[in-house]
C-alpha cells in the first residue's frame, strides 16, 4: 500500500500532540499532517507535514478566535492540498475549546471529504471547569460531527481520570489515543486489503447516533479482565448497551490462540446488542507475548 494513503491529522495544540504520538507508532504506512497557529507545536516533528495558520507573519501564535482559524486554513489548503488528493483516510485529532482546533477542524473535515477521503475525527471536549471554553466547544461539535463519517467525542475529563490511573499525562493523550490509532491504522493498512477493509469499516461504524472508543488490555490468564478494562474505559460518557456496530480488533503475541481470541471477543460482544453488527480483526506483535489488547469503535449509541 503506498504511504500517504492513511493520513493522520492534528489540528490545534492538543490534537498535534495526540496526532504526534499516535503516528509515531503507524509512521510506517502513514503521513503526518499538524496544522496550528503556534509554530512552536512544529518542532518536535521534522517527518510532519505542517500548515501554520499564522501566516500573516504577526506572529501572534494563537488565532485566538475560531473564524479567523478557519479562514486561515482556506487560505493555507492549497499547500497541502496533495495530501488530501492521495489519502483515503484521514484520522483528525483535536480538542475544542480553544481557537485552532474549534474554528479549523470542522473545515478541515469538510474539505477532506470534498477530496473523497473518509474521515475519522476523534474529538477532545474541554473540562467543565472551564465553562466558556466547554460552550464553545459545545457550539462547535454538530459541524465537526456533520463533516466527519465518524466522530469520536473524548472527555478531557475522563481522560485525565483514566491517565491517573495509568499513572501517564492526560495531555498525552494517557496513552489511550495513540493505542486507538495505531489499532485502527494497523487494521486498515494491511496490505492490498485497504480498500475492502475501509468499506467494511464504513458499513460498521458510520451509523446514526453516536460512536466511542474502547481499549483494554492485559494478561492472557485473565481474558475477563480485559474486557471489563475495556468495558469500562469509555472516554466519553455514553454507555455502550445497545450498540448495533462494532469494530474490534484484538492484539495479542505470537502465542495468541483462538481460544484467546474467541474468548475475549465473545464476552466483549456479548455486551452489545443481540443484533450488533461486528467486524473483527486479528494481529500478533512479539512484544505482545503473554499479554491481549483490545481496541474497539463502538457504534450506534
Ligand atoms: N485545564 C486545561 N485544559 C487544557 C489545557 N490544554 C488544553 N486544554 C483544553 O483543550 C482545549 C484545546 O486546547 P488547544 O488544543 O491548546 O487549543 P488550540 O486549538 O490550539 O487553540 P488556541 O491555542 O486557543 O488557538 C482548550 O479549550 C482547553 O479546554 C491545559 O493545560 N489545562
Ligand atoms: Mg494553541
Amino acid at each position: 500500500m503506498n504511504q500517504g494513503t492513511l493520513l493522520v491529522v492534528g489540528v490545534g495544540g492538543l490534537g498535534c500532540l495526540w496526532a504526534e504520538r499516535a503516528h509515531s507508532r503507524c509512521s510506517q504506512f502513514s503521513d503526518l499532517l499538524l496544522i496550528d497557529a503556534d509554530e512552536k507545536t512544529f518542532s518536535g516533528s521534522p517527518e510532519a507535514h505542517c500548515l501554520h495558520l499564522d501566516a500573516s507573519g504577526e506572529a501572534r501564535g494563537a488565532a485566538a478566535l475560531p473564524m479567523l482559524a478557519k479562514h486561515r486554513l482556506k487560505e493555507g489548503i492549497s499547500e497541502i492540498q496533495p495530501l488530501l488528493d492521495s489519502a483515503e483516510l484521514v484520522v483528525i485529532l483535536t480538542c475544542l475549546g480553544g481557537g485552532v482546533g474549534t474554528g479549523a477542524s470542522a473545515e478541515f473535515a469538510n474539505l477532506a471529504r470534498k477530496s473523497d477521503c473518509m474521515v475519522v475525527s476523534i474529538v477532545g471536549f474541554p473540562f467543565a471547569e472551564q465553562p466558556m471554553r466547554y460552550q464553545l466547544a459545545e457550539e462547535n461539535y454538530s459541524s465537526v460531527y456533520e463533516n466527519s463519517n465518524v466522530c469520536i467525542k473524548v472527555s478531557l475529563e475522563r481522560l485525565s481520570w483514566q491517565a491517573n490511573q495509568r499513572d501517564l499525562d492526560w495531555k498525552d493523550g494517557a496513552g489511550w489515543i495513540e493505542e486507538l490509532i495505531e489499532g485502527l491504522l494497523t487494521t486498515l493498512a494491511k496490505v492490498g486489503r485497504i480498500n475492502l477493509d475501509l468499506m467494511d469499516f464504513r458499513t460498521i461504524v458510520e451509523r446514526p447516533g453516536n460512536a466511542t472508543l474502547l481499549v483494554g488490555s492485559g494478561s492472557t490468564n485473565s481474558l475477563s479482565d480485559v474486557v471489563k478494562m475495556a468495558r469500562e474505559s469509555p472516554l466519553s460518557d455514553l454507555s455502550v448497551d445497545g450498540a448495533k456496530g462494532c469494530w474490534i480488533q484484538v492484539e495479542g503475541g505470537p502465542d495468541m490462540s483462538l481460544y484467546h481470541l474467541n474468548q475475549v471477543t465473545d464476552e466483549f460482544v456479548s455486551l452489545l446488542d443481540p443484533d450488533c453488527q461486528v467486524l473483527l480483526g486479528a494481529r500478533t506483535s512479539d512484544e505482545m507475548v503473554g499479554r491481549i489488547r483490545i481496541v474497539a469503535v463502538v457504534s450506534g449509541l
